[in-house]
């Protein structure tokens, strides 16, 4: 019996691997993690399992209709299997047809989503190459991890520093934080992941560390589960959105009291006169007070003199969670935090100041590694068209719409053929009853998934891919100081092909494969990848092992460089040598150009706009819990919710509903019941969790169970498992960022009567043989010009 234990590395942890016979029989975590992530045990009972893609699946509708008008509709259909070749000749012709009827930019493929870590094997970036080979794309900027803060951050501090990287380090964190304010709190469950692999999760003990050292950390936010597992902290409950009026009322105590400080604001800030006079009512005649806020937030007024004096007196650090800005106006508690931690003028101190997305994931706070990690080279798109990555449904159904984003106003191409690999939009996108609705528009849907998820449900046609145990590939992660060599572990699951092997054969055929694979096969692309990291290394003054000591050892750890460092620090010791790359050089409190844009959603300083959805609305009468649906603890998104880990979360087959024991008794709702959850743009069922660990009026659904509607293909049938993304609004943020707004939506929960309709979402779609579709002797590439 042959048996081999590998590393390979996943977005949540590095595991040892061991397989038998080519079965995969072990996932353990690696040796060197310090507090290792379950989530990662959930491969051994699917990668080889039943949801597998395992051969080239074409829609049935798709192959009977004309190329330029598809028949049936996506989502609902059975798929005919075909052979490769049939298959690869088909999506060549679709993309040939399209590029010549319409051009490049008829082709949709921001292809946003995660995939696995790896960094050869990155799909987004495999598909984007492969695009740019061609002619082009349509692309998507931005995330929908932190859309609305890459726009406002820019204008505000010149960059993204604090958000995505060149975070304050723990260690002065560790030293000198004496409070600690975590608005969305620092839920242990997101630093389980780090995007690109994580291998040594260091996130917690650091947390742990600082409030051993003495500091206090204030868990901000309506859900006490928010605060970080096994380290101490108080519950500021504060109600969903309302940060901002929070923030904005200790300013306005800062000001009153005169514990602002003058002479950081003077030297390192311009527009603090703006804000001034808006906070203390000057501008509008509504002082931003705590009475004001309170009636907003229901956070005591006491509550935040308290707080706002104990921020000017100690040594404070403001952590705001990448989902304040996942809502309405997700500009503004952005905007609002920088401005509080300015006119506490610790910023640019150790242990001081402000960042964003602490245990969003496990990297912020960590040293860096003082060098560039190498991708793979996309090359160029000669297709200028692009859209805010959240606005896909808009695009699909509006094209030539006009929309404004960023001081810009633009319009929306005309979608003809969307190439999807390595994402799940109908995991990812709000309102999916209206994308459901888009998703139709199109001619065509090419979808590369190596499990049959709601997106290659929703395809034409669907190319299955194997997974990182299926293949050779690199981890590079910027945080970990780990290079892994991540060996193939077992064989390709069915007919399963890498995104390269793909692109290369589809390359063959469309006459441009020396470009795209530069003569390379994958082995002589990922020793390229290695050379050019060890070339960086070096440079940076850091030692990498050859690529072949590399590929027998399994893995090189690197020695650190940088170690230790404070956001904005240089700029705080010099602030003309280290000018920030806004237009006056300093931190905007005020941005003319924001200004000068004239979006009333977005003026030219924080401020506090009531969100469309909210407790405060309206709509609350009719839909009165506020919906939040934060990143699942029990699996990366949609990845790998089939497998045991996630299983074993679900209540009653569901995902879990959690709802304070008073709103549930109001509506005669136990723990472990089935919920029926919905508003007006759709319905899903939940199990139902009592828990007074949320506030009245707030409910939580996390993200991440597979999209199962009762009629699949049609809008607005119940969804069965607990997709919060049925509920949320498709709007954005607002017209400066166009980013998503899921955590702004109201729903009414009630218990569900009548018999349970089983859960289907793990019952591989239908599959007919070749002699059932209608009219066709064989699956002919059924285009123009053949
Ligand atoms: N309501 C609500 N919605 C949200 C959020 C929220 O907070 N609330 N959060 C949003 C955020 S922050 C994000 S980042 C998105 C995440 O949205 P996505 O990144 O789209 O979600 P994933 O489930 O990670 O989808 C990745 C897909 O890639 C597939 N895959 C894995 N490896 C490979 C590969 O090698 N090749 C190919 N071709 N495919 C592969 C996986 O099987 C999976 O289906 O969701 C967003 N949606
Ligand atoms: N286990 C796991 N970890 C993950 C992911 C995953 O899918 N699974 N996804 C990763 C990705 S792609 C991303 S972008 C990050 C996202 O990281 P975050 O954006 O930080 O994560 P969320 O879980 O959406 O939200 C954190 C908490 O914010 C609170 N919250 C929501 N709205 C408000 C509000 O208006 N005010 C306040 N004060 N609190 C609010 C919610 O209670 C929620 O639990 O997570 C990453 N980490
Ligand atoms: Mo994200």
């Amino acid at each position: 019996m042959e048996s081999e234990t590998l590393l390979t590395t996943m977005h949540w942890g590095t595991y040892e691997v061991r397989a038998e016979n080519g079965r995969l029989v072990g996932v353990e975590p690696w040796s060197g993690d310090a507090d290792p992530s379950p989530i990662g045990k959930s491969m051994l009972d699917t990668v080889q399992g039943h949801l597998r893609v395992s051969r080239p699946a074409i829609r049935r509708g798709w192959l009977e209709g004309d190329r330029s008008k598809p028949a049936g509709r996506r989502g609902g259909e059975a798929f005919v299997e075909v052979p490769w070749e049939t298959a690869l000749d088909m999506v060549a012709a679709e993309l040939k047809r399209v590029r010549v009827e319409h051009g490049n930019a008829a082709i949709y493929a921001g292809s946003y989503g995660w995939a696995s870590a790896g960094r050869f094997h990155h799909a987004q970036s495999q598909v984007h190459r492969f695009l740019n080979t061609i002619g082009g794309y349509t692309s998507s900027v931005l995330s929908y991890s932190y859309g609305a803060a890459e726009v406002i951050l820019p204008h505000v501090l010149g960059g993204t520093d604090g958000l995505t990287g060149n975070h304050s380090t723990w260690d002065g964190i560790e030293s000198h934080s004496e409070l600690i304010v975590a608005f969305g709190g620092l839920p242990w469950r997101n630093a389980q992941i780090q995007g690109g692999g994580s291998a040594r999760h260091e996130a917690m003990a650091a947390l742990r560390n600082a409030v051993g050292n003495g500091a206090r950390l204030i868990n901000v936010s309506p859900v006490r589960d928010d605060a970080p597992r096994g380290v101490e902290s108080e519950w500021l409950r504060l109600r969903p959105n309302s940060d901002t009026a929070l923030m904005l009322a200790l300013c306005h105590v800062l000001i009153d009291e005169g514990l602002h400080d003058g002479a950081f604001l003077a030297r390192y800030c311009t527009g603090f006169e703006a804000v001034r006079a808006y906070v203390m009512g000057e501008a509008d005649g509504q002082p931003k007070d705590p009475a004001w806020a309170a009636a907003l937030s229901g956070v005591a007024t006491e509550t935040m003199l308290a707080l706002a004096r104990e921020m000017a007196a100690k040594r404070t650090m403001l952590m705001v969670s990448w989902s304040l800005q996942r809502a309405d106006h997700g500009e503004q508690p952005y905007w609002a935090a920088i401005t509080l931690a300015a006119l506490l003028g610790q910023v640019g101190l150790p242990g001081g100041g402000f960042g964003f997305g602490y245990s969003s994931t496990n990297g912020a706070g960590r040293p860096e590694m003082g060098f560039r990690w190498p991708s793979l080279p996309q090359g160029r798109n000669q297709v200028p068209d692009f859209i805010p990555v959240a606005r896909v449904a808009d695009m699909l159904l509006d094209p030539g719409g006009a929309f404004d984003f960023n001081g810009a106003a633009m319009t929306y191409p005309d979608t003809r053929l969307v190439y999807w690999a390595g994402g799940n939009p109908f995991h990812h996108h709000q309102d999916l009853n209206r994308l459901v609705e888009a998703w139709q528009r199109p001619e065509t849907v090419i979808v590369h998934e190596p499990f049959w998820t709601a997106t290659a449900r929703h395809a034409d046609i669907v190319l299955p891919v194997t997974t990182p145990l299926e293949r050779n590939d690199l981890a590079f992660s910027n945080r970990e100081n780990l290079v892994v060599a991540m060996k193939q572990a077992i064989d390709p699951v069915g007919e399963a092909r890498d995104d390269f092997a793909i692109f290369a054969a589809l390359s063959a055929r469309l006459g441009t494969s020396d470009a795209f694979t530069e003569r390379r096969g994958a082995e002589e692309w990922i020793r390229l990848l290695y050379q050019q990291a060890s070339e960086n290394a070096a440079a940076a003054g850091v030692d990498m092992p050859s690529f072949g000591r590399f590929w027998q050892d399994g893995h090189a750890d690197l020695a650190r460089q940088v170690t230790s460092q404070t956001l904005l620090g240089a700029f705080r010791t010099d602030p003309e040598r280290h000018r920030l790359a806004t237009p006056s050089g300093r931190i905007e409190l005020f941005s003319a150009t924001i200004e000068a844009f004239g979006y009333d959603d977005c003026p030219g300083h924080a401020v506090w706009r009531e969100p469309r959805e909210w407790l405060g609305s309206d709509l609350a009468g009719r839909f009165p819990l506020h919906l939040l649906s934060p990143q699942p603890a029990d699996k990366l998104h949609s990845q790998y919710d089939h497998g045991s880990v996630s299983r074993a979360g679900k209540v009653s087959g569901r995902a879990p509903l959690w709802i304070n024991p008073v709103d549930a008794a109001a509506r005669g709702i136990v723990d472990g019941a089935v919920v029926r959850v919905f508003n007006e743009r759709g319905s899903c069922l939940a199990g139902a969790v009592l828990t007074d660990g949320v506030i009245r009026g707030v409910v939580q659904l996390p993200t991440g169970a597979w999209f199962d509607p009762s009629q699949p293909g049609q809008p607005h049938s119940l969804e069965k498992h607990g997709n919060p993304n049925v509920l949320t609004a498709d709007r954005g943020t607002s017209r400066l960022a166009q980013s998503p707004t899921c955590n702004s939506t109201l729903v009414e929960v009630s218990r569900f009567e009548g018999a349970v309709p089983p859960v289907t979402a793990f019952d591989p779609p239908a599959t007919v043989c070749l002699a059932e579709v209608s009219g066709m002797s064989g699956p002919q590439p059924n285009h123009k010009e053949a």
